[in-house]
């Protein structure tokens, strides 16, 4: 028997992005992002494709509202595009009324439904003209400004919005947008791919804009909305469990910590203790921009709540090589095997991700710790299925293994509760399958079928049916 632990008003609910769902890209008024773009470039996107049909949920809301229902959520974690809101992107260009108009309705329509909505100002999808303009997410001076503005231009338009996310792992447009280039807009740190400046600089110089963006924010939200308005703003960070390689070699655990540290900390470090952590300070250098008091006062305390996005595990092991510049793993590799040669979850059909809900259940509990017990919102989770777009419709209804995933995942969390995080939500990754970035369509992770060849149309799958009785028999009554 499950003694329910969650508090009674735990919310549970299903996510998704603008750019993985909407489709319509031209619709009403909207202009391109940074996403657009990218797609058109033959190779980065494994099928070709992009999401200028997606789900179609520009056209969809009723649908996707309803299915929202049927399972039973209480909360839906949606973003908003951009590009629909202020088509240029910046402060001195003009509102788009329609996008404004069709976010207030989604926002009306969820609350006539019973379900909170969650926003994520950003999730990726640049509007195009600013990176023209000044080099977008590089240019602090500008982006930070047009960030805040968009932002107001929000809060002011939704009110009702209780729960707002700045922005959704920071680490990914840092990163895979600036040093890989898996993602837009595709700038590389190897410089013989790249011809933008000292490109190995530009992940962090980008990161540490993320930091000084969400801190103008937040800063607007609580002085001019949150007084009137009431409800909570934070930032999403992605960070996947880690355990070493060889846990008694000193080494791989300093390793494994150091991967938290690249990941979460870098982020959650000056968000929660005014600076970046002194193992990234100590590899990168002078690359690491430093904090002038004015974007320190805006950073530190800038968190209501925490975001967390979490999917998988790795096992670490140090390396004894001088790290690269470029490197920002933080000297180490990450494995799918142990020492003793075991493995740290089944495979899925995104490479990177083996289920470990015991990973889960220890980062939870080493965010709380390093960050003094912060309210938590798991804001994404979930997984992908081995081959699961080769099957025929019927059997990938039966989604077996992400029933278990979920019910692996959402023990663990209530685990980490009993043991004293303060965990308040957990949006499950993904109410539907949808445009999966640069894996483009062959990869689900939604708990609803979405028949692409079929007009878009819409079959639960076992998952969406399982989550609701998971937290029913966890969440506590009274
Ligand atoms: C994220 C991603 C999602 C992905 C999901 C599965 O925030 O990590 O935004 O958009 O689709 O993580 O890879």
């Amino acid at each position: 028997m499950t003694t329910p632990v969650l508090p009674k008003d735990f919310l549970w609910g299903f996510a998704t992005a603008s750019y993985q769902i909407e489709g319509a890209p031209e619709e009403d008024g909207r202009g391109p992002s940074i996403w657009d773009k990218f797609c058109k470039i033959p190779g980065k996107i494994a099928d070709n494709s992009s999401g200028d049909v997606a789900c179609d949920s520009y056209h969809r809301t009723g649908e996707d509202i309803a299915l929202l229902k049927e399972t039973g959520a209480q909360a839906y974690r949606f973003s908003i595009s951009w590009s629909r809101i202020i088509p240029l992107g910046g402060r001195r260009d003009p509102i788009n009324q329609a996008g404004i108009a069709y976010y207030a309705k989604l926002v009306d329509d969820l609350l006539d439904a019973g379900i909170v909505p969650l926003v994520t100002i950003f999730h990726w999808d640049l509007p195009d003209e600013l990176d023209k303009r000044y080099g977008g997410l590089l240019n602090k001076e500008e982006w930070t400004e047009d960030y805040a503005h968009y932002a107001r231009v929000l809060f002011e338009a939704l009110p009702k919005v209780k729960y707002w996310i700045t922005f959704n792992e920071p680490w990914c447009s840092s990163i895979l947008g600036h040093s890989t280039g898996l993602f837009a807009p595709g700038h590389t740190s190897d410089r013989s791919k790249s011809d933008v400046g000292d490109s190995s600089r530009e992940p962090w110089l980008v990161g540490h804009n993320f930091l000084i963006a969400h801190g103008k924010a937040v800063k607007i939200y609580r002085e001019e909305f949150k007084p009137k308005n009431g409800g909570q703003i934070g930032i999403t960070l992605n960070g996947d469990g880690v355990y070493p390689w060889d846990p008694s070699d000193p080494l791989d655990v300093q390793a494994a910590e150091r991967k938290l540290e690249f990941s979460i900390s870098w982020f959650a470090d000056p968000i929660y203790h005014g600076h970046y952590p002194a193992s990234m300070i100590a590899q990168l250098g002078d690359r690491l921009p430093s904090f002038t008091p004015e974007d320190l006062a805006l950073v530190q305390g800038s968190n209501d709540f925490y975001g967390m996005n979490h999917y998988t595990a790795n096992y670490i092991k140090h390396k004894t090589t001088p790290a690269d510049p470029a490197d920002f793993l933080g000297n180490l590799e990450t494995l799918f095997s142990s020492k003793n040669g075991e493995v740290i979850g089944p495979e899925t059909q995104s490479v990177w991700l083996r289920p470990n809900p015991q990973g889960f259940h220890d980062l939870i509990l080493w965010i709380s710790n390093r960050y003094n017990h912060p309210p938590i919102y798991v804001t994404e989770s979930g997984t992908s299925l081995k081959g699961e777009n080769d099957l025929p419709r019927e059997e990938i209804l039966e989604d077996d293994f992400r029933v278990a995933y979920f019910d692996g995942y959402v023990r663990a969390l209530a685990d980490a509760v009993r043991e004293g995080a303060d965990v308040r939500g957990y949006m499950a990754w993904s109410l539907m399958d949808n445009f999966e970035w640069a894996e483009g369509y062959e990869t689900r992770f939604g708990v609803t079928f979405v028949d692409y060849e079929g007009g878009q149309k819409r079959y639960p799958k076992k998952s969406a049916k399982a989550i609701g009785p998971l937290f029913e028999s966890l969440i506590k009554k009274d």
